[in-house]
């Protein structure tokens, strides 16, 4: 019995080899066959190159179906894939490189780093690309056994300190979780997936992509998100995922029409909140109601609206199947309509922080809860509500960026006497990334901090504007006070 996810996901390209699985915009198809045949070869490259069970592979690439059959690849030969986001600057790859310490590392052309790590680029074809590995290795036939509890990718998230943690997520996270999903959704097998998020993080790899290979049918693999290429494809999708920016996005054309939708059977959104208003501007437009669910990088996804029953905008719905969520508050847990942390146990949570086993058991319970720094409230029919979060940070576009990160390189400008990053709504990204600066001298202007932070943090965590004030408020404690600068300063970007 071999429980790597990815003989399922084989078993199933073997026997519709010649079913449609990526349709390419700009490209020809890729039928199952294929997308099989390159893993193959993907998995013969990489054992060549001394890739061994439990390795780490970091990778730093644009969304290509190569891309794809690179991570495929990683989990047939029983490697640990660490996908990256392609924002992160070379100081932020400095980290990760020495956190993961992976055998390799592969990344596009514009985007190598100086390390000691062997690397390899995605995009090229010549001489010391994978490419150029890949056409020269034996296919490799066989997928490596893995045992459930072995982790089959890291996938980093920051936190409140400041320092990114790796998510060990194992093969029984990820399968376990995609037959909740295939279920919950209703996955078809003639279904058509409009693919449009990046696939480094949780929601676009694990969520979108393990739903076509487990439950069938294929999928529009974009390059990334653009209002019209969604809009051209829609007509021959069938299924949306989407963080609130899509939804808002599409909603800001004309030509996103019901008629447009005319084949679609669900729209899916989660990895931030969506509002009340895009929920209801989207069914009266188009009469879909957005089917919205609940997750994150270390428990993949927890719960979801249903897709038969009432789908209630402002609420993530139910636990899925074999996973349990309460609300608590420290060792109480709470009941029906009380405000409390979002607690959850099941095969989807993860097996913990890379390397950093104190943190790792500082976040669960004595009886195995995970504690998600999600405040929610449940009703009498465990129906889940987001009502806010204990851990500071800002979900921005779908993207996570904790303040503590931005505020210590701010902090080290010599014109700041001291920063608070915060989040206040933005029209676009849901929240918008905000400095409030104490400076030491002459007003800090946004161009100053952009300056500063251009080398050292990914485009979309840095502010998208610098305010300057003589104190930040703070509480008896001397803590600052947050909140009280978020509704400062509520109406920066409306
Ligand atoms: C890009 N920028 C962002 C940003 N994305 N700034 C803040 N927040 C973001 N999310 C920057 C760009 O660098 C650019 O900077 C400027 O903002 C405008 O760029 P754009 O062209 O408008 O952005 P675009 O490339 O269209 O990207 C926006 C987006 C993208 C929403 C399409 O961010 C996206 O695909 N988000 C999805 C994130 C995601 O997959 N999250 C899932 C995490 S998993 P400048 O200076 O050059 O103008 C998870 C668990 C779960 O959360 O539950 O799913
Ligand atoms: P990440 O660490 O990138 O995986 O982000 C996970 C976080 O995204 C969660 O802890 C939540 O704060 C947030 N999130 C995901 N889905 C939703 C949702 N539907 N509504 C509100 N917040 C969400």
């Amino acid at each position: 019995m071999n429980d790597n996810v990815y003989a399922l996901f084989e078993a199933r390209f073997r026997s519709e080899r010649d079913a449609t699985c990526l349709r390419l915009p700009d490209r020809d198809d890729w039928l199952y066959g294929d997308l099989e045949a390159r893993v193959s070869q993907a998995a013969g490259a990489l054992a060549e190159l001394g890739v061994k069970p439990g390795d780490r592979v970091v990778t730093q690439t644009e969304k290509t179906p190569e891309a794809l059959a690179l991570y495929l690849g990683c989990l047939k030969v029983g490697a640990v894939y660490v996908p990256l986001n392609t924002a992160y600057t070379a100081a932020e790859m400095d980290y990760f490189l020495s956190d993961a310490e992976p055998a390799l590392l592969v990344c596009d052309s514009s985007q190598t780093v100086e390390t000691a790590v062997p690397t390899l680029t995605l995009d090229a074809t010549g001489s010391g690309s994978f490419p150029e590995r890949v056409d020269a290795a034996d296919a490799c036939e066989s997928t490596v056994a893995r045992v459930a509890d072995d982790i089959a990718a890291i996938v980093y998230t920051s936190g409140t300190t400041g320092r990114p943690k790796g998510a060990m997520l194992t093969h029984r996270n990820l399968e376990s979780n995609a037959r909740a999903l295939c279920d919950a959704w209703g996955w078809q097998s003639d279904d058509v997936l409009l693919h449009a998020l990046p696939i480094f993080h949780v929601h676009g790899l694990f969520v979108g992509l393990h739903c076509v290979f487990l439950g069938g049918g294929s999928m529009v693999f974009l390059p990334r998100f653009d209002a019209d290429a969604v809009i051209e494809h829609l007509p021959s999708s069938t299924v949306m995922m989407g963080v609130p920016t899509f939804y808002t996005r599409l909603l800001a054309q004309d030509a996103f029409t019901g008629n447009v939708c005319r084949a679609m059977r669900l729209f899916i959104s989660g990895s931030a909140p969506l509002a009340a208003q895009t929920f209801a501007d989207f069914q009266a437009r188009t009469g879909h109601r957005i089917l919205e669910r609940y997750g994150m990088s270390e428990t993949l996804m927890n719960t979801s609206n249903p897709l038969a029953g009432e789908r209630i905008g402002g609420t993530v719905g139910f636990a899925l199947p074999e996973i349990e969520a309460r609300i608590a508050d420290g060792d109480r847990v709470l009941g029906e309509g009380e405000i409390g942390e979002i607690e959850v146990r099941g095969p989807n949570v993860f097996k913990g922080y890379w390397r950093m086993p104190d943190k790792t058991a500082e976040e669960f319970r004595p009886d195995g809860f995970f504690r998600t720094g999600d405040l929610g409230v449940m009703d009498s029919e465990g129906r889940v509500s987001i009502a806010g979060r204990t851990k500071d940070l800002i979900i921005s576009g779908g993207y996570n960026v904790y303040p503590k990160e931005v505020e210590t390189l701010i902090d080290e400008m010599p014109e700041v006497s001291e920063s608070a990053v915060i989040g206040v709504p933005h029209p676009d990204f849901g929240e918008g990334v905000v400095a409030v600066v104490v400076p030491r001298d002459e007003p800090v202007e946004t161009a100053m901090v952009e300056a500063a932070l251009k080398d050292r943090l990914a485009r979309f965590k840095q502010p998208k504007r610098v305010v300057c004030l003589d104190d930040l408020p703070r509480n008896v404690m001397g803590k600052v006070q947050k909140n009280a600068l978020r509704e400062r300063f509520a109406d920066l970007f409306a």
